[in-house]
């Protein structure tokens, strides 16, 4: 017998999945988009129905109380995201929102009043894909950008993400970083292998890694790619792509542990018959360690500026962001270990491969994470999958590690 329901967590999960539902059973549903609007009204219209009431700051953050016995107390704020990847899956930030979620309507359920109140949350702009970088949104809550910052961050069409916010009906009257918690616990996949291989179903959450994120552009000559020599020659792409090797070499050398991806990049003026003048990359490090990230951060800038050198092009490296390493509150991480194991959950300690906001909300209250398996550790894909068994499991400790912070009246 379990105290929360399952199969009602499911069946929300795959309602909201319709909400930019892609072909290949993945979900697209990028920040400030009409997508994002719906699954927005949907989550909000779902915690008004269980009883809650939704705040919403000037961000789009959007919080949903429970009210407990002693309004005076902080709340115990249970979310994730419900902004996607444009190749995302249905779990990605959307497990954490809709278990969260789960609590609250199983608390209904029994009947239970809790001390402190319970608090659902939607963080705006996790995945930093159309605004980058990501965690914005929950990074301003947490002091570490100003809101002016995040809110001007722009996608390539030069839309801002304040612009959008308050295009879909989000920009709330609350100011960004007043809606204090009391704690914050987070729900997500793993989105890596080390769970399902392990055997594990609970990941309780110790901390996140360092990443480093980079704007590159690269500057040559564009020319004809017929009667140019090959020596005589300024071909971004070529330099470009050296580049990218290096930063694949990089991560290779940085083992164990070192991630290094370039995700992103656009060719000017990308035809066929000219030779590109203009390269724009991004780049993407992350490792346990800040010291490591550095020594990954200096071999990129040696060996970038020594490509350019040698092919003659110009670069323009910019670091646009840097995540130092988190530890999660102990007192957070006992509840999760604690609730996964009287739900007889196997269970692993283990640090976040992945962003998520509990790493920039733990700044400013005791955080901690609980992952899930994943099918194959696949994520940022459309065929990401997680059971119904697991999305259940992870609802029930959230279940238990809630009640244990809130207080059961
Ligand atoms: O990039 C990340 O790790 C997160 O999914 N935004
Ligand atoms: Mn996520
Ligand atoms: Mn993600």
């Amino acid at each position: 017998m379990t105290n929360t329901n399952g199969q009602r967590l499911w069946d929300s999960l795959m309602e909201m999945a319709k909400i930019g539902g892609t072909e290949k059973g993945g979900v697209n549903r990028l920040t400030g988009t009409d997508l994002d609007k719906q699954s927005r009204d949907l989550f909000k219209r779902w915690c008004e129905e269980a009883g809650c009431t939704v705040t919403i700051d000037a961000l789009g953050n959007m919080f949903a109380r429970r009210p407990g016995k002693n309004s005076g107390k902080l709340p115990v704020a249970i979310g994730s995201h419900l902004d996607s990847q444009p190749t995302g899956g249905k779990y990605d930030g959307a497990l954490g929102v809709l278990a969260g979620l789960e609590v609250i309507r199983s608390l209904n359920d029994h009947g239970i009043e809790t001390d402190a109140p319970v608090e659902v949350v939607n963080w705006t702009n996790e995945e930093g894909s159309r605004f980058s970088p990501p965690m914005t949104c929950s990074g301003a809550y947490a002091g570490v950008f100003t809101v002016d910052y995040a809110a001007s961050r722009a996608d390539e069409n030069g839309k801002t993400l304040g612009e959008e916010i308050a295009r879909i009906g989000y920009a709330g009257p609350e100011p960004v970083g007043d809606h204090k918690l009391g704690c914050f616990l987070e729900l997500h996949i793993e989105q890596g292998p080390v769970l399902e291989e392990g055997g594990e179903k609970a990941g309780i959450v110790t901390g996140g890694q360092a990443q480093r994120w980079y704007e590159v552009t690269v500057t040559g000559q564009e020319a004809h790619a017929g009667p140019t020599p090959m020596a005589r020659r300024k071909d971004a792409l070529v330099a470009a792509s050296r580049m990218v090797d290096a930063v694949n070499a990089i991560g290779h050398e940085f083992q164990p542990n070192a991630c290094a991806t370039v995700g992103y990049m656009r060719v000017y003026p990308n035809s066929r018959n000219v030779i590109p003048g203009e390269v724009f990359f991004s780049v993407d490090f992350r490792h346990p360690d800040d010291e490591t990230l550095s020594g990954m951060d200096a071999a990129l800038k040696t060996r970038c500026e020594e490509i350019a050198e040698k092919a003659g092009v110009s670069l323009d490296l910019v670091d646009i962001w840097h995540c130092p390493p988190t530890i999660f509150d102990e007192r957070c991480v006992s509840a999760l270990r604690d609730a996964a194991q009287e739900a007889k959950l196997p269970a692993r300690e283990m640090i976040s491969g992945a962003g998520h906001d509990a790493l920039y909300v733990a700044r400013v209250a005791p955080t901690a994470m609980l992952f899930v398996p994943c099918k194959d550790g696949i994520s940022h894909n459309e065929a990401e999958y997680a059971s119904p068994e697991a999305c259940a499991a992870g609802a029930e400790v959230l279940f238990g590690a809630a009640l244990r912070l809130a207080g059961r009246v």
